[in-house]
């Protein structure tokens, strides 16, 4: 765990600079595992291509082997330092590696990493020199049933491995996020963290900052903090590690109205500055009360999606402009949140949703906990096995999950866009070893959130009202439901009475908690027509969401509806998918399939 070294954002100021190490980098695969025996790292690697970060490598080449490479593969670059000064710590910090890697500068080892969805650091101070330095990285994207997304790995008649997600989306993997090398202050800000009171037309902020490197509180050094408003107005004040400070008619952040105050946080010793760190705030409060989901005190219906990072040739690669033009169509339609269905997104999805005012269910990579890639159809079928009984480590799987919600809550505690984690999706959650399982990670998540988000799970067809045994530790309840698809297909009459049969199940058990549908949707196809509407026409797609509407709708409890998916994704090769999952409102290019007319209607009234 990457405890030591601070997650925040890189920022650019007086006495912060982060440059990005993005751009074309050598790249390599290492099918035999034998790179690092070799000492590629000390060397340099061999045979290598040019490789761009950030994407994933699978949609960039033409040879299917190397689309659906599964094990090591190596990336290298070359930082040039101007000059080494020491008086700063020098960091190099990965958006992600997927789905874990070892790093080495100029041969030195300085970070290994499990999980491929939230930030690798590397304290590289000391190891950096003037000039040139290379950075090598080996990457490996196997999967098994201990690290989350589970799934396995076989090994194929020529030899080859082959990775098969318990999930329904294309294991993409390489550096598909930014790279940055820090220069921050020896001493400097570690983490800080804000809560958030209203009181009538004021909010108090509440806050803590810890600072690290060579210092020492008692030996004068304090903190100073600066609120100013989107005018450049001074708004409030405070000295101090910790305390709180009044916010005179505050101007909050507000679901699709979002307002931003800009807070210098400062590391001063007699007068002078040590460090400053520039942050974001979005003053706004999450409850949840009864069956309501309360922004700043105010009830909020969500609208909008489960979304995939993915996109042509990127394929899971952040790009600003795919997502500028999500935030758009999102806009659009009359959205106002989604889930990061199934991983921790790239932070400037999460920066660009504080400033759209879009709200985000944050959800770990926890999914795959059930033993079929196809568990919604397998569900849906009846089936369902006991993962955690006979996981081959649980305790170890545990391990790797408790890590990720620790290093998502650190990393996205500041954001006022999320509202609630999500600490799994579509997990077996019908046996006692399954609620042993998540209880102390629901707690986890509760213990390190310094503003007390809700904290829920998402649940698919086998965790029903009668049989489930984790709903109860969730604040708030999300069902993935597809009748009239997986479940009476073409028999939206059908689908609808069984739908029915369920929430009147829910409903009987009084739980006076809201109720989200997390995922809803059909497989359509954006060239297909039919009247009367068959399954993957775009008029069935119509017809099965007004379906799923006027049941949402008969349920006062249910406070939200986010569709699957926004757009249509890559997933593995399958007869249930062609060239991926096609249940997106939008296609892969990001036009408007014909139900995309439908939501937005209801939800502009909405
Ligand atoms: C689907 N159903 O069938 C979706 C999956 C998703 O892509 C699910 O949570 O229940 C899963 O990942 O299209």
């Amino acid at each position: 765990m990457n405890n030591i070294i601070s997650e925040l954002y890189p920022v650019n100021n007086e006495v912060r600079n982060a440059q990005l190490l993005d751009g074309l980098w050598r790249f390599c695969f290492d099918p035999e595992g034998s790179g690092e025996r070799e000492g590629w790292q000390e060397k340099g690697i061999p045979g290598a291509v040019s490789m761009p970060v950030p994407a994933s490598f699978s949609d960039i080449f033409t040879e299917a082997w190397k689309r659906d490479y599964c094990g090591d593969f190596w990336y290298e670059t070359d930082i040039f330092l101007q000059e080494y000064r020491e008086d700063r710590q020098y960091i190099i910090r990965f958006g992600s590696v997927t789905h874990r890697c070892t790093v080495w500068l100029n041969g030195m080892q300085i970070a290994e990493h499990e999980g491929g969805f939230l930030p690798v650091l590397a304290d590289v101070t000391g190891a950096i020199r003037p000039g040139k330095n290379r950075l090598s990285v080996k990457a490996n994207n196997e999967l098994n049933e201990t690290s989350i997304p589970c799934g396995a790995t076989a090994v194929q008649k020529d030899g080859r491995k082959l990775a098969s997600g318990y999930f329904d989306f294309f294991n993409y993997s390489g550096i598909q996020r930014s790279v940055w090398l820090e220069q921050i202050p020896a001493v400097s800000i570690l983490d800080y963290s804000l809560s958030f009171e209203l009181d009538g037309a004021d909010a108090i902020v509440n806050y803590e900052v810890s600072a690290g490197g060579a210092f020492d509180a008692s030996e004068g050094v304090t903190a100073v903090l600066k609120l100013t408003d989107a005018d450049g107005n001074t708004a409030a004040g405070a000295c101090g590690f910790r305390g709180s400070f009044r916010v005179e008619n505050a101007h909050l952040w507000k679901v699709r109205g979002a307002y931003l105050y800009s807070l210098a946080i400062c590391l001063e010793k007699d007068g002078s500055l040590l460090d400053r760190y520039d942050a974001r705030v979005g003053i706004r409060t999450v409850k949840i009360d009864g069956e309501k989901i309360l922004i700043n005190g105010e009830p909020v219906y969500l609208k909008g999606f489960g979304k995939h990072e993915d996109f042509e040739v990127l394929g899971r690669g952040f790009n600003y402009a795919v997502a500028k033009r999500d935030y758009e169509c999102m806009k659009w339609i009359g959205a106002n949140c989604f889930r990061t269905s199934h991983y921790p997104y790239a932070e400037e999805w999460y920066r660009m949703a504080d400033e759209e005012g879009f709200l985000i269910i944050d959800e770990v990579p926890g999914v795959g906990m059930m033993r079929s890639f196809a568990n919604f159809a397998a569900a849906g079928a009846g089936a369902s096995n006991g993962f955690f009984g006979d996981c081959p480590d649980v305790e170890l799987l545990q391990k790797n999950h408790r890590q990720a919600v620790t290093e998502m809550i650190l990393r996205d505690k500041h954001h006022p866009s999320v509202f609630a984690w999500s600490i799994f999706n579509e997990a077996e959650t019908v046996t006692d070893a399954a609620h042993d399982y998540f209880a102390p990670l629901f707690d986890l998540a509760r213990k390190l959130d310094p503003e007390k988000r809700p904290v829920t799970g998402v649940l698919e067809k086998t965790s029903s009202p009668e049989r489930c045994k984790c709903y109860p530790l969730m604040d708030f309840i999300c069902l993935n439901r597809y009748y009239g698809w997986y479940i009476s297909g073409g028999k939206l009459e059908d689908a609808r009475e069984q739908m029915v049969g369920e929430m009147d199940a829910w409903a009987a058990k009084k739980l006076n908690v809201p109720f989200l549908f997390t995922e809803f949707g059909t497989d359509t196809l954006d060239t297909l027509h039919k009247l009367p509407s068959v399954m993957w026409t775009q008029e069935y797609q119509q017809e099965y969401m007004e379906m799923n509407f006027s049941v949402f709708d008969s349920y006062p409890f249910v406070q939200g509806e986010l569709a699957w998916n926004f757009a249509d994704f890559q997933t593995g090769q399958g007869i249930m998918r062609v060239n991926g999952n096609k249940k997106g409102i939008f296609s892969r290019n990001r036009q408007p399939k014909a139900a995309a007319f439908t939501m937005k209607k209801r939800w502009e009234e909405k």
